[in-house]
């Protein structure tokens, strides 16, 4: 009953017993991974892991497999993993927590416990299987998101997306340009719904360059990689209120407390695009993944039409109109970062006025951006709002705490297909990377939530990159039955189709 669907999965004869006797050995090149496994199971031994032999082992060995994926033979006595590399063998070790009775991903769990017998083959059938979380809309502390990462990584996803900055709020801390965290990451208050009322009630937070290097690290450690999201020339407001020379009208503004899109955006003096080189230039230390998203989307044009600067900026640069002041500046950002052996990825509206060469396409609107940038020769990554934005309320009734957008139910978001119609069976196929589901927060304000809107969908979402096509919902439905214990378990507050909400 194992989430998400491997390859091919056997029962054998069983169990293997994992007490105070049972020892873990590893390949050297594995030593990161095993480390892992003893921190998850020596509370359920009592103790360490023997280093030597004990009554049953496990062992966790390299094969000639894909990176990423792994064998799992799991008996009486011997449980092991043969991996193409770590993270296969980090696959492997989660697969093995799996065949565990639900009660083993309690952290006051105690053994002994017995893993049910089986032989596993699997290996991810995307590259790119992320969750975007909007930090930037509310906060979470890095605890709580040290947790979602915990979270992803047992659904074996490998990309996490924070959405770092945005109109109402910066979460990061940069060195060099200290106001965008005292004055950018806070605002006044928030706005309770997507029209609703202000609640009167003060928001903020921000992650130091130590949270964030905990943060990333944190998620090497279980192969999530951590993709830093610094989104502009729109939903800037924040970096604007802190250096209003950022911004196209010259008087200060504050941070924003409404939601929508906001018309405040960069303007485009080189001073400008200098100051979020220099922000990059440390969030490039911070995170060390080779891609770096600069966002993109929903830039309002307003400004630039109406401020002279701004027209006057045009002229200098010889463009026609708005839509290729933004394409320039997208490009200025993609020269930078090539130029540090980096690749932007952007949202689908960096497709307008035509791509940098190297750029991957976070395709949201939809699936159409994500047919036209792969056909246009771009790695894509499809994050199709239509199917994976986990805001999106999960069914009709006013019992829901967050209604907006479209319904969308488990079942949907377990029948989205990451490779688009259109290109299935043409070669541009292969640009499709893979896909991610989105956490965006305006009306998610407490980690509570997130668990609520994110699961069991998330659950569904990673079988849709992980697992081989041809998914059933019915078998899906038998196996969700047996993994909902372990997010109990853990402490996870998903939605029940049963019902209650966690808070009624
Ligand atoms: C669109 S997805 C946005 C976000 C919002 C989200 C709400 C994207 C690139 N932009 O700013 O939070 O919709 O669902």
């Amino acid at each position: 009953m194992i989430v998400p669907k491997p390859v091919t999965y056997e029962p054998r004869p069983g169990p293997f017993i994992l007490d105070g006797r049972t020892s873990l050995t590893a390949d050297p090149a594995l030593a990161g991974v095993a480390a892992w496994l003893r921190g998850e199971l020596a509370p359920l031994t009592g103790g360490e892991l023997l280093p030597g032999p004990g009554s049953g082992t496990i062992r966790l060995g390299l094969g000639d497999l894909p990176p990423e994926g792994y064998r799992l033979t799991v008996g009486p006595g011997e449980a092991e993993i043969v991996a193409g590399g770590p993270a296969g063998a980090f696959y492997g070790a989660q697969t093995f927590r799996q065949l565990l009775p639900p009660a083993a991903f309690r952290r006051a769990a105690a053994g002994p416990f017995e893993a049910s017998g089986a032989y596993v083959e699997d290996a991810p059938r995307f590259a790119w299987r992320g969750c975007l979380l909007d930090v930037a809309r509310h906060f979470m502390t890095k605890h709580e998101v040290l947790r979602f990462i915990d979270l992803l990584a047992l659904h074996k996803l490998n990309v996490l997306h924070l959405h770092l900055t945005d109109d109402q709020g910066w979460r990061v801390e940069i060195r060099r340009h200290p106001r965008l965290t005292e004055t950018g990451s806070w605002r006044r208050e928030s706005q309770s719904g997507w029209n609703g009322a202000m609640d009167g009630r003060p928001h903020g937070g921000y992650y130091t360059q130590d949270d964030i290097r905990e943060i990333v690290a944190y998620a090497a450690r279980r192969h999530v990689m951590v993709v830093p999201e610094i989104d502009l020339p729109g939903h800037t407001q924040a970096a604007i209120a802190a250096y209003p020379e950022l911004g196209n009208l010259g008087t200060p503004l504050e941070v924003r407390t409404t939601w929508g899109v906001g018309v405040n955006v960069l303007n485009a003096e080189e001073p400008t695009i200098a100051f979020f080189q220099e922000v990059l230039e440390e969030v490039l230390e911070l995170f060390p993944g080779p891609y770096v998203s600069i966002g993109g989307d929903e830039c309002r044009k307003d400004q630039w039409r109406e401020s002279p600067s701004a027209r006057r900026r045009m002229e200098e640069l010889g463009l026609r109109d708005e839509e290729e002041l933004q394409s320039w500046i997208v490009h200025r950002f993609d020269d930078w970062l090539s130029a540090r052996g980096r690749r932007l990825l952007g949202w689908d509206e960096i497709l307008e006025g035509g791509p940098p060469p190297g750029a991957v396409v976070a395709s949201w609107r939809g699936d159409l951006g994500a047919v036209i940038a792969a056909e246009r020769g771009h790695d894509v990554v499809n994050c199709a709002n239509t199917s994976l934005y986990l805001d999106y309320r999960q069914a009709e009734g006013e019992e829901e705490p967050v209604p907006f957008g479209p319904v969308l139910t488990l079942e949907d978001v377990y029948a989205f297909e990451p490779v688009p119609e259109a290109l299935r069976g043409r070669p541009a196929a292969d640009r499709v990377l893979g896909a991610q589901c989105g956490v965006w927060t305006e009306l998610i304000d407490s980690a509570r939530r997130v668990d609520y809107m994110a699961f069991p969908r998330l659950a569904a979402f990673a079988e849709t990159v992980w697992s081989p096509e041809g998914r059933d919902l019915a078998d899906f439905s038998e196996r969700l039955a047996a993994h909902l214990p372990r997010l109990d378990a853990i402490g996870v507050e998903y939605r029940r189709a049963e019902g209650p909400a966690p808070w009624q």
